[in-house]
């Protein structure tokens, strides 16, 4: 209780502290020269420029949520809305929705195997599922590229699930969509890597495959994605499915400030923008293909993936 009377006050003084200022405070090292500003606040400072929000605050959020609210938004693919509906419904277990709500095949294997999604995966155990994916699909054409992203490409120890971004030198997505979903997909069923099939999104130019696989000799299922990018953007898709997502959203919000848009197909120029920043043009592509031009048009100076840990 005291300790909070002091944080109080002295949230208040650096409050005061930053109003008076001219110029815009974003980084850590122009917040600690400020008199009441210290070590830890001048990191929250940055966090909030950088990310227009702060990590703390959504976790406490999660952490104050309702135990069985938690619980429902930890099975595969269930949102907000969903959970909720189920708590007010009077479902409170796993037990109850596998006995009284009318699931959705994705709904029962994201409760069937909660347990198994919810345990992280060892980088090395990462490492076989993506060596197996790699190995079948350059059967079908020896020229595809797995490369595994997500945590695992920020060093991670352990990861969430298993993110394969493919893509080949020469050839559309069409062919690449085809090569996966007409035959990587089935051959991997087919040996019993792969266990479900949970998603699949078509969107612009790329596409998403959502599932389940398993390692030879073990009954853990794993969660893993097939992330389908056309060649030249690569450089983008690189950035993007490396994330981390809050990085993901600074490096965006400094893009839309210099007046320019990043998304997970390219750097786009000449972005209309209406109220809020809400874009009216696409723009016109500036760069797509490498993953550093990107970072020096921006200039961001170049992050090795296991420093995007925000
Ligand atoms: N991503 C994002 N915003 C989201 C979801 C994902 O920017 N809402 C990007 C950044 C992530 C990457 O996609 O790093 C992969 O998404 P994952 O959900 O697999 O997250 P991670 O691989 O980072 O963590 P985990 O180890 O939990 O899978
Ligand atoms: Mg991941
Ligand atoms: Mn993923």
């Amino acid at each position: 209780m005291m300790q909070d009377q002091w944080r109080t006050l002295a949230y208040r003084k650096a409050v005061a502290t930053l109003k008076k200022q001219t110029d815009w405070i974003t980084t850590r090292e122009q917040a600690i020269r400020l008199p009441s500003i210290g070590e830890r606040l001048a990191a929250k400072i940055e966090e909030i420029a950088m990310t227009n929000g702060l990590r703390r605050l959504e976790s406490t959020k999660t952490d104050s949520l309702d135990e069985n609210l938690r619980l429902f938004l930890g099975i595969y693919g269930v949102g907000l809305t969903q959970a909720h509906k189920w708590i007010q419904q009077g479902y409170r277990t796993l037990d109850d929705l596998k006995e009284k709500a009318h699931l959705t095949k994705n709904q029962l294997i994201g409760i069937e195997h909660y347990d198994d999604f919810a345990t992280r995966i060892p980088r090395s155990e990462v490492e076989v599922h993506g060596q197996i994916v790699r190995k079948a699909l350059q059967k079908i054409d020896p020229l595809f590229e797995v490369t595994i992203m997500g945590s695992y490409r920020r060093g991670a120890k352990t990861c969430g699930d298993i993110d394969c971004v493919i893509t080949i030198p020469k050839g559309s997505i069409d062919y690449i969509r085809n090569a996966v979903v007409d035959e990587l997909v089935p051959e991997l069923m087919k040996q019993g890597f792969l266990k479900v099939g949970l998603a699949t999104t078509n969107k612009d130019n790329g596409s998403k495959w959502h599932g389940a696989s398993a390692v030879p000799g073990s009954s853990l299922w794993r969660r893993i994605d097939f992330l389908l990018v056309p060649w030249n953007e690569m450089g983008a898709a690189l950035i993007y499915f490396t994330g981390n997502d809050l990085f993901n959203r600074s490096i965006r919000l400094l893009a839309s400030k210099k007046g320019m848009r990043l998304n997970q197909r390219g750097l786009f120029k000449d972005v209309m923008r209406g109220k809020n920043r809400a874009k009216i043009t696409e723009g016109t592509l500036i760069e797509s293909k490498s993953e550093k031009r990107i970072f020096e048009i921006l200039g961001v100076p170049w992050r090795p993936p296991h420093d995007r840990q925000i």
